[in-house]
């Protein structure tokens, strides 16, 4: 089908910062690298200052701009709304666009509360019934390597999982002169290291295993306990003031936590902002009966792979180069050896979301897959609160567990 022949999908983003630049990016590629059933059409990008927004809509390649995204939802060649703001704004914006009938991707995490992605699950829910489709952005799961790590687990080549052992390590706010950004203000973000980073090491957990997380033991720690306020924040750049003020952090700087898994795996998990000299680590080793898998989102067309099966002699982690034409998405781009980066996960993303509305067939992850992160961040959450305690996914909020 070529372009020309296949039928538009009016876009409209809210959102303009890092995710709107690497969502903008997928947009306006994913047409030339992927057969789709429909043409996306970036109608119109959604900002609160006019100015800004006009700017970022013709830098990033979108027809229009809006200053209310309550009139992107209203506009009829809208047929789609892709989130791209803090996590305060998901539920408000995801309820109203799937109940104006257009279909949602919704960044990570999907909100910042149970109780706010319990109702984005359930607006999905009733949004599906019309053949209104929504996905959440954990684009993660769209990197070949892990793609194909999900693969071989369901192939049973590692056999029975017996550790999931899963990091997000980066470094971007060790400065303790680092100003108080929109990440580290639980009114915005809903949590720090935990929501942000925590939130994708806990899917990748569930998605390579194929298992959830049903309990958690865990320890959240604030290093840094306040910082210069930003300059969105107040308006003056520090140098017309010299000292902009200080304001508290409210969020994680590094969460911790171990975890039963629902096939028998124990796991351990640690999301941290202060791994000086880690910039955008998520790793994760699985070990199984029958073998392990390594991964490293620093090298991230690699997954090492161990097959216990064979004979000792020859046993070893070997490297798997995830650029092959049979390894998912892999083929669309380049020959082999021709590396991928953090950007193409994006498009892989857009892709998948099209692909599931012409076919009529639910995305994934869903809306009720990023309810099950946010219950795990919740229980993350109340262990911490409670110096630890033995708290289960999804279980009731009230009573401590024994
Ligand atoms: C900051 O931690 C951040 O931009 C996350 O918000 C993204 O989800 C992750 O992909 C990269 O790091």
């Amino acid at each position: 089908m070529t372009q020309e022949s296949r039928p538009t999908l009016g876009v409209g983003m809210v959102g303009y910062s890092f995710m709107g630049r690497a969502h903008s990016h997928a947009w306006r590629n994913v047409g030339a690298f992927f057969d789709l059933p429909y043409t996306p059409a970036m109608v119109a990008l959604a900002g609160r200052s006019r100015d800004q927004v006009v700017a970022a809509a013709d830098r990033l390649g979108w027809r229009s701009a809006e200053t209310d995204w309550r009139e992107l939802i209203r506009r009829d060649d809208v047929d789609v709304v892709d989130i791209c703001t803090p996590g305060d704004t998901h539920a408000e914006i995801a309820i109203a666009a799937l109940e104006a009938g257009k279909h949602v991707l919704c960044e990570k995490p999907l909100a910042n509360t149970v109780e706010e992605a319990a109702a984005m699950a359930e607006a999905a829910e009733r949004a599906r019934a019309n053949g209104v489709r929504s996905m959440v952005g954990f684009s993660y799961r769209r990197v070949p390597a892990l793609a194909l790590a999900r693969k071989l687990v369901a192939d049973g080549r590692l056999g029975a999982i017996r550790h999931v052992r899963a990091q997000y390590l980066q470094d971007w706010i060790v400065d303790p002169d680092f100003p108080l950004v929109w990440r580290l203000d639980k009114d915005k973000a809903g949590s720090g290291a935990l929501g942000d980073i925590g939130a994708h090491i806990i899917d990748a957990a569930q998605f390579v295993t194929g298992e959830r997380i049903l309990g958690v033991s865990a320890l959240m720690e604030t290093f840094v306990r306040e910082r210069p306020l930003a300059e969105a924040s107040t308006g003056l750049s520090a140098a017309s003031t010299g000292d902009p003020g200080r304001g508290e952090v409210t969020v994680d700087d590094a969460a911790l936590f171990i975890g039963r898994m629902s096939g028998g795996a124990v796991a351990s998990f640690e999301a941290t902002r202060f791994a000086n000299g880690r910039k955008n680590a998520l790793r994760l080793e699985i070990n199984g009966s029958a073998g392990s898998l390594a991964f490293d989102l620093e090298s991230m067309n690699e997954l090492f792979f161990y097959d216990g099966t064979e004979g000792s002699e020859a046993a070893g982690f070997r490297r798997i180069l995830v650029t092959e034409p049979a390894h998912p998405y892999a083929g669309a781009w380049w020959p082999p050896g021709h590396l991928l980066g953090y950007e193409h996960t994006f498009t892989h993303e857009v892709r998948d979301f099209l692909d599931a509305i012409g076919t009529d067939t639910d995305p994934s992850p869903s809306f009720a897959d990023g309810l099950r992160v946010q219950e795990v961040l919740d229980a993350v959450t109340r262990s911490a609160d409670r110096n630890g305690t033995w708290t289960t996914v999804g279980g009731p909020r009230t009573t401590p567990e024994t």
